[in-house]
């Protein structure tokens, strides 16, 4: 499905800042609008002294006089056998530096975690060798990741400084949802996303890519067939290799009729994907009209779900729902709106998806406030960045921004973004997801766009900037600074300077192709 006509409604609607409710005869444009301001992008290039983590850490002390050489390899010391396959960026030795790995929640506060959370760790380094606790399994695999990720850079080469690091995550559920139309990911791409999720500390991949027949109508009673069934049972085990939560999502509401046959249909699908090894699912009623959109049945499908489904197989994580009010553009505000009936009578454990003032736009606390206190509980925030199913002539390479940087777990469950179905495109995006998820008032989004760009392409960064930083805006929709270094001029302004400045910047622009492929 195209997305990109009919925007003047929706510019119109997003101009006058109006509610919009959905029409009779569903037109997913009603529901356009996004934010049309272009801001500065906030914050400034740090100098990290060749020490380069992402996200960024919490306390990390690092005693720069004192290193290990971790070059002769470490003796891994793993009573729980979890992560023999996630240490090897080192080589193994049993006369090497002990690397201790434990976790469990009675460690984690012997050693004083600043955190009792999932995902918190403590790092050490010191003459003894390197000592991790994580609070869970998860915890641990992060603490590695930082390791691998001081150890790689380019000031270490393979060494290590002494260090204590006492981390954890500011929002519990950080990750990215395939939520977009056009082409689904690849195979090969969902992939090798999973490992970045896991190297960034992103713990959620949300499967929901609107033009999969088999998530949506009229595919989503019926089983995937077979090669699709297997690679979804790969994407589970890739994600528990990378300690991310896969979730399956369903979006059913199109064609849905609120009786026990669907509702059996849909249990059917549910048990299908937990055979696939699926244990967290979503049901999201966005873009739909009709029956479908009744807040009060939609509610008690996913409360019977919750009972029937999650709590009899008592492996499965708490749903998620995407409400079709999903945005303060068209929500209806009264206290018998949706939103209230989603915060009067939804089970609490469920986690509920809102994409903010307009379809795409900026996290902030106003925002958060108004859903909050209608749905009763934090929001689980369904970011619309980098997405460019609306403009999709766009590759959006520009800094990860519009994120208020004093939001608490308290007000939102975590940031979920939704990127581009140019998913090896949309990790530089992801790169500062994950950076803003984990530790919200250190957020630099130029600063964090600097490091991806070179963890990106660490050959070739020089180029790929050039080519990013002219690649930022969407021109409608979402709108996002570009080209800010560039100084163009009226004729009239013209001097040899500002021309040969100008002439520069198109000469790395033409260049940039050719570097970028060597
Ligand atoms: C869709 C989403 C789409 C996005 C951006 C939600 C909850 N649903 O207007 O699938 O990728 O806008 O175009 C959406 O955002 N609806």
């Amino acid at each position: 499905m195209i997305k990109n006509n009919l925007l003047l409604t929706a510019l119109f609607t997003a101009a006058c800042g109006s509610a919009f409710a959905q029409t009779e005869s569903f037109d997913l444009n009603s529901q356009r609008g996004e934010k049309q301001d272009v801001n500065m992008v906030p914050g400034k290039l740090l100098d990290h002294h060749g020490i380069v983590v992402n996200p960024t850490p919490h306390n990390l002390n690092m005693d720069m006089q004192t290193w290990t050489d971790l070059n002769a390899g470490v003796k891994l010391i793993d009573k729980a056998g979890k992560f023999t396959n996630d240490v090897n960026f080192l080589k193994q030795n049993a006369k090497g530096t002990p690397l201790n790995i434990t976790f469990g929640e009675k460690l984690a506060k012997k050693a004083g975690l600043k955190k009792m959370v999932s995902g918190a760790y403590l790092l050490t380094v010191d003459k003894k060798g390197i000592n991790i606790v994580g609070y869970d399994e998860r915890g641990a695999f992060y603490a590695l990741q930082t390791l691998r990720q001081i150890v790689e850079s380019p000031a270490a080469q393979g060494k290590v400084p002494y260090l204590t690091c006492n981390d954890y995550p500011d929002l519990p559920l950080r990750g990215v949802v395939e939520g977009f139309y056009g082409e689904p990911w690849s195979h090969q791409v969902r992939l090798s996303l999973i490992d970045y999720y896991g190297r960034n500390k992103l713990n959620e991949y949300v499967y929901g890519p609107k033009d999969d027949p088999y998530h949506s109508c009229p595919n989503w009673r019926l089983p995937y067939p077979p090669e699709q069934a297997k690679n979804i049972h790969e994407l589970v085990e890739a994600c528990r290799r990378n300690r991310v939560d896969f979730v399956w999502a369903i979006h059913p509401g199109q064609d849905i009729k609120w009786n026990e046959e669907d509702y059996n249909n849909l249990v059917n699908k549910f048990n299908l994907m937990y055979d696939l090894g699926v244990r967290s699912f979503a049901i999201h009623f966005d873009d739909i009209d009709g029956e479908g959109t009744n807040p009060s049945k939609q509610v008690a499908l996913v409360n019977r779900l919750t009972k029937e489904f999650v709590k009899a197989k008592g492996d499965v994580a708490p749903l998620v729902v995407c409400p079709t009010d999903y945005s303060q553009l068209w929500a209806k505000p009264g206290p018998d709106g949706p939103l209230a009936i989603y915060g009067n009578e939804l089970d609490p454990e469920v986690q509920v998806f809102w994409t903010g003032a307009v379809v795409c736009s900026d996290l902030t606390k106003e925002t958060l406030d108004f859903v909050d206190s209608r749905i009763k509980r934090p929001a689980y925030y369904w970011w619309n960045f980098p997405v460019t199913d609306y403009a999709r002539h766009i590759i959006m390479q520009g800094p990860t921004y519009g994120l208020e940087t004093d939001i608490t777990e308290k007000m939102t469950s975590g940031v979920l973004s939704n990127p581009m179905e140019h998913g090896e495109a949309s990790k530089l995006a992801l790169y500062g997801v994950a950076d803003y998820n984990w530790n919200v008032a250190d957020y630099n989004a130029i600063d964090n766009w600097e490091r991806g760009l070179v963890d990106l392409t660490p050959e070739a960064h020089e180029a790929y900037r050039t080519f990013a930083i002219h690649s930022c805006d969407t021109e409608t929709g979402y709108r996002r600074a570009e080209s800010w270094e560039t100084n163009t001029f009226r004729l009239a302004d013209f001097s040899q300077k500002a021309y040969n400045d100008l002439y520069g910047e198109f000469d790395r622009v033409e260049k940039t192709k050719s570097t970028m492929e060597r």
